[in-house]
């Protein structure tokens, strides 16, 4: 039972996701190495920390350190991670974590809410490993969950921990007597929620909303997904179903859109780096005469990398005048690739780039400059500075943070955002160019479009989503969220006492 922080009458914030926000290495002296990562929920908890001096020092992060480590080493790593960085670790064996990172997680729950129905492949080595990475996570809040703690889980790794969580404070409290009923629960999902025909697909269905309905709050990007997860709730478990919420016995489940945002500052101070600007100078010359077309995205199947190739092509082939002018500058980041479905599409790509680079290309010109590896972000910053239109063409995407990056950094440039419908951010970026990425024809009719767009138009639709951006930002959603989940939980205590 590791001494976290003690409780010294401030709320904590316990925030839990599957992957803890630091890297462990280990150095040649045998000692370990600890690295923070960046990333969104890293900055948008850091926004909720500095903003609200009532959780400052009262937050504590619980996920996996990435690795299973000998007994003597977990008392180490547990150690110097809470010390160090208020990250409590949560140890699974490597084969468990494998199958419910890669398998249950990343093979069966991701493809279905992303509606790839056909790519799933159901098997119960993979779910029990799933219920015991769960079980390991809720095992090792339980031990330091204090009366009053905030518990905000994330995301669809972790659907079984709100209910897993709660049975055992019950079991807790009922031995001690600690009012550990004024534990509050959180979730939040940061991929989209199906219609409710494709959900049911999943075997397990009512498992998993049941495992998520023990939460106060439950959060999502848009209000399409909470309307679905409503749905599924009425249709699957029978509950009865209120517009914003569900009806458990005495509870009252609150289900809302809490859309993220990113770090819009980061963006545009990288602007005034100088490192940066020469970055973007030299890679200006590069492209000199040129438009350019950028499109950042992890290479998944969910992200219409294909489809985006095959409109590239069909805008080449239909306005030929192009050929030698445009550019579409690609980076496709590894990912997920123990999983078989991901080595197939990076076949594809790698075909499909080979075909449109042989066909239009020259000794002097390359239409498809792709790159399967990351970018520091300098270089992306460079990038979505330069590039005249940002090219988003998901088949579904919980949000897209990547439409955001390229507003904030063409802050008083005005670049155009071609993004698609299916993508939360669509819902929010009103100004963006909005396309059906199944429908090659309006891809590049949006294309044209794009690039012939006069500049006081450009300015019109950037300047509208730049203000959307930086006001919405990263930390703003993390305030919203634990403000909600406060308030819901008032809501709750006030239910009781009726
Ligand atoms: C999930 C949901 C939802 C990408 N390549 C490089 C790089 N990136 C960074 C981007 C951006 C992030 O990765 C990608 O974020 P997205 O939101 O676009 O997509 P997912 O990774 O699928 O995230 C998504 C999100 O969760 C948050 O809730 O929006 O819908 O699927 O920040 O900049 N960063 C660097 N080099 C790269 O090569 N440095």
């Amino acid at each position: 039972n590791p001494d976290v922080i003690s409780s010294n009458g401030a709320q904590r914030l316990l925030v839990v996701s599957n992957r803890l926000p630091v890297t462990i290495s280990s150095t040649p002296e045998n000692t370990w190495k600890y690295k923070m990562s960046s990333g969104g929920l890293v900055s948008a908890l850091e926004g909720v920390r500095s903003k609200s001096p009532q959780l400052r020092d009262h937050m504590v992060w619980i996920g996996w350190p990435g690795a299973d480590f000998a007994p003597e080493d977990q008392v180490v790593v547990q150690k110097e991670l809470m010390e160090s960085y208020n990250c409590l670790p949560v140890f699974i064996p490597d084969h468990v974590a494998d199958l419910h990172y890669n398998g249950f997680s990343n093979s069966i729950l991701w493809p279905l809410f992303h509606y790839y129905p056909g790519e799933i492949n159901f098997n119960s080595e993979y779910w029990d490993a799933y219920t015991e990475a769960n079980k390991a996570f809720a095992d090792a809040l339980v031990e330091i969950v204090q009366e009053g703690d905030l518990v905000w889980i994330h995301d669809y790794h972790l659907m079984l921990l709100p209910t897993m969580l709660r049975e055992r404070l019950n079991a807790k409290a009922s031995k001690t007597g600690a009012k550990l009923d004024t534990v509050k629960i959180g979730f939040f999902l940061h991929i989209p929620f199906p219609s409710s025909e494709v959900y049911r697909i999943l075997p397990v269905r009512d498992k998993v909303l049941e495992g998520v309905l023990s939460a106060d709050l439950v959060g999502f990007h848009t209000y399409d997904y909470a309307r679905h997860f409503l749905s599924s709730c009425t249709r699957i478990l029978s509950v009865p179903v209120m517009a914003n919420g569900v009806e458990i016995g005495d509870r009252f489940v609150e289900a809302s859109a809490v859309p993220i945002g990113i770090d819009t500052h980061k963006f545009i101070e990288a602007l005034e780096d100088m490192k940066i600007q020469e970055r973007v100078a030299n890679l200006e010359q590069k492209f000199k005469g040129m438009k350019v077309l950028v499109g950042v995205d992890r290479l998944d199947y969910i992200k219409g990398v294909p489809q985006k190739l095959h409109a590239v092509e069909a805008f080449l082939e239909k306005y030929p005048e192009y050929i030698g002018k445009l550019v579409l500058v690609q980076v496709a980041v590894p990912s997920r690739q123990d999983v078989q479905e991901y080595q197939n599409l990076r076949h594809i790509v790698n075909e499909l780039v080979g075909r449109i680079n042989g066909r239009f290309g020259s000794f002097d010109y390359v239409p498809i400059h792709f790159m399967h590896k990351s970018v520091t972000f300098d270089e992306l910053v460079a990038l979505y500075r330069i590039a005249d239109v940002c090219v988003v063409t998901s088949t579904r995407d919980g949000m897209n943070l990547v439409s955001y990056e390229y507003i904030a950094s063409q802050k008083d440039k005005h670049g155009v955002l071609i993004l698609s419908e299916f993508a939360g951010a669509a819902q929010s970026l009103d100004g963006a160019e909005l396309i059906n990425p199944w429908d090659t024809d309006d891809i590049t009719r949006a294309m044209h479009k794009a690039l012939e767009m006069s500049d006081a138009q450009r300015k019109i639709q950037h300047e509208k989503l730049f203000k959307y951006v930086s006001t919405y930002t990263a930390s703003f959603w993390g305030e919203e969220f634990v403000k909600e989940l406060q308030r819901v939980s008032a809501k709750q205590t006030n239910r009781k006492e009726l």
